[in-house]
């Protein structure tokens, strides 16, 4: 036993045999303690995952000041969390592809020589939890037994990570049974240190199959299951093993026969996914019998199965989405979900101990204690909540969570959707020519930044598949891996763009968004089936204005047009402003995309 430390020791009494790491084989026994050895923990917790070890965290949360227990009449098992105030995002900058040779990384990651980085990050781990617990947290990302399902196991000292884990993945002895005696587990260690932001790093060891992140408790970098594991590392595994792992939600859309369509869609950080994932359709499609159901509402592992198609799951369980600007209007399946067993991350808190945020209700309360900790009142000149405030729910929560959500076998992927948050230029919808093109669409997204990154607000950056954080090895072999995919599948995807986002010259929002994001679904779901007109344009196929449904939209067919409208000048200078991705790939960039641009030049 390393450095004396009892391993089976845990700080918490405990039913069940989980508590002691009971289950877990002898190679991450061993690992376990090697990072104990490294990090000398006071003590460490083995999680196993059950509702009373949730509870028992919670109380110990609450009485370490890491939780605020919210008004348990209206918000059952609901806590809140205050962050440091300079750890409220994700830290792209921060972030390492440490991979054996720099190309590895490509010019779109920051890269650390593997051994530089273990060396930098020992010694910043070294004794880093000295009067602190380790807790030991097991988990699986996807259904249980899906042939793409993964365990990961994360060290970590942060209470506020182990709690938040067991609602993002399926978390537990669960994962032991999952893993057997194999080695093949991501090994995810974690310190939020002194949360000081010139001693953060989250490096990423794709060919070890290991994370290790110091010094922040941001989900983004400390919940290492989801952007770090589901996307970082998976995408790499991927990548080798013929699969893909995207920032993708995954949506079942039933039609009025009861026939059920699934979409994936990929959106940059903070566009708006959850919402897209969880739409309540406009009353009359909800009366002709259109529902949507939702799978993920952030990450998406695909593979192609034994009759050529693509195929579906979400890896993870819950969801861990922007608060601000989320209501009964614009989300109400969210709002449900909200209202227990969720933990909310810098939002107000209201006297009767509710919680509030910008764009909660039209009517601003009295006062509050603002995420800062201080006393809120309108017009303060501070926000209540921060923009990037977060929720943190069970997937169980979701009043239209699909059926099929923890089938192994995952849901047959019939449409994908690039979308991003674009003021002027690109349309409300249109459809690629094929699949190529559609790599061609994705690789070329653009969007505004927002406040899930850190950074300047509102620029158009280019965003590849909403990927661009979050692939974990060289974007040419992405994109050239995109193309091949192709060739694995006997009837492929159809491939679509969408901006909900674009502006008139008053700066107003052109079309509605949200629930009525429904018509576009519907000729999109009707082009999958070969059921809806399209008419080619220079950026791909379009519907006509009769067929996007306007009836009790309040927009005109012109205002549809205004909407749709290609401005060639605009897309010329879009092109320019894809130069920024394509240079830095420079000769690398996949022949594909070069011939694309060249027609879509052609085409204008
Ligand atoms: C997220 C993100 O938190 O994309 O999902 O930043
Ligand atoms: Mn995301």
């Amino acid at each position: 036993m390393s450095q004396g430390l009892d391993v089976a020791r845990t700080r918490v009494a405990h039913k069940g045999s989980a508590a002691s790491g009971a289950g877990a084989n002898e190679s991450v026994r061993r690992w376990v303690e090697e990072c104990a050895a490294l990090c000398k923990p006071d003590t460490i917790h083995w999680c196993d995952g059950s509702i009373e070890e949730r509870d028992v965290l919670l109380d110990q949360g609450v009485r370490d000041g890491i939780f605020i227990r919210l008004n348990q009449e209206k918000l059952p098992g609901c806590y809140l969390h205050r962050s440091n105030q300079n750890d409220v995002a994700r830290s792209e900058h921060l972030t390492f592809i440490c991979s054996p040779r720099e190309d590895g990384a490509g010019p779109t990651n920051n890269w650390m020589e593997p051994k530089a980085a273990y060396a930098k990050l020992r010694g910043l781990f070294a004794d880093s939890m000295g009067g602190r617990t380790m807790y030991v947290v097991p988990f699986v990302m996807g259904p249980v037994g899906s042939p793409l399902a993964k365990v990961g196991v994360e060290l970590t000292d942060s209470l506020y990570v182990a709690v938040n884990m067991g609602i993002m993945t399926r978390m537990g002895g669960i994962a032991w049974e999952q893993l057997g005696d194999s080695e093949e587990f991501t090994r995810c260690l974690h310190s939020v240190g002194d949360c000081n932001p010139d001693r953060r790093y989250i490096c990423h060891f794709p060919q070890d199959n290991t994370i290790w992140s110091f010094g922040s408790g941001y989900g983004g970098n400390a919940l290492l299951g989801k952007k770090c594991l589901a996307l970082r590392i998976a995408s790499y595994l991927g990548q080798q093993q013929g699969w893909m792992a995207e920032h993708m939600l995954l949506m079942g859309v039933q039609d009025p026969k009861g026939h059920k369509t699934y979409v994936a869609a990929a959106f940059p950080s903070a566009c708006g996914k959850t919402n897209f994932a969880m739409l309540v359709p406009p009353q009359k499609y909800q009366k002709d019998g259109w529902k949507i159901t939702t799978i993920g509402d952030d990450i998406v592992w695909m593979w192609v199965d034994e009759t050529g198609r693509l195929r579906g799951i979400n890896p993870e369980s819950g969801y861990f989405g922007v608060v601000p600007g989320t209501n009964w209007e614009t989300n109400p399946n969210a709002m449900h979900s909200i209202s227990r067993d969720t933990i909310y991350t810098n939002v107000g808190l209201l006297p009767d101990g509710d919680v509030w945020w910008e764009d909660k209700t039209k009517e601003l309360p009295k006062e509050c204690i603002g995420w800062t900790g201080q006393a809120w009142h309108p017009g303060c000149g501070r926000k209540a909540a921060h923009p990037n405030a977060r929720f943190t729910t069970p997937m169980a929560n979701n009043p239209v969570l699909d059926g099929a959500v923890h089938d192994s076998a995952g849901v047959l992927v019939s449409a994908i959707i690039f979308g991003g948050r674009r003021s002027r230029t690109i349309p409300l919808v249109y459809q690629a020519f094929n699949w190529v093109h559609g790599v061609y669409v994705g690789a070329t997204l653009g969007s505004e930044t927002t406040a899930a990154a850190t950074g300047q607000i509102g620029v158009v950056r280019r965003d590849p598949m909403a990927m661009l954080p979050f692939i974990g090895y060289n974007i040419r072999d992405y994109l050239i891996h995109w193309c091949r995919m192709r060739k694995k599948m006997k009837d492929c995807p159809r491939v679509f763009s969408v901006n909900w986002f674009r502006k008139n010259d008053q700066g107003q929002f052109m079309w509605p968004g949200y629930g009525e994001n429904m018509r576009v679904l519907k000729w999109i779901i009707d082009r999958c089936h070969g059921q809806a007109y399209g008419v080619e344009s220079p950026l791909g196929w379009m519907p006509r204005t009769e067929d996007i449904e306007l009836d009790g939209l309040g927009l005109s067919r012109q205002d549809l047009e205004a909407v749709q409208a290609i401005n060639p000048p605009d897309i010329k200078a879009e092109l320019m402003s894809q130069e920024e991705l394509f240079l830095k790939m420079a000769a690398d960039l996949p022949k594909e995309m070069i011939f694309e641009r060249e027609l879509l030049v052609s085409r204008l």
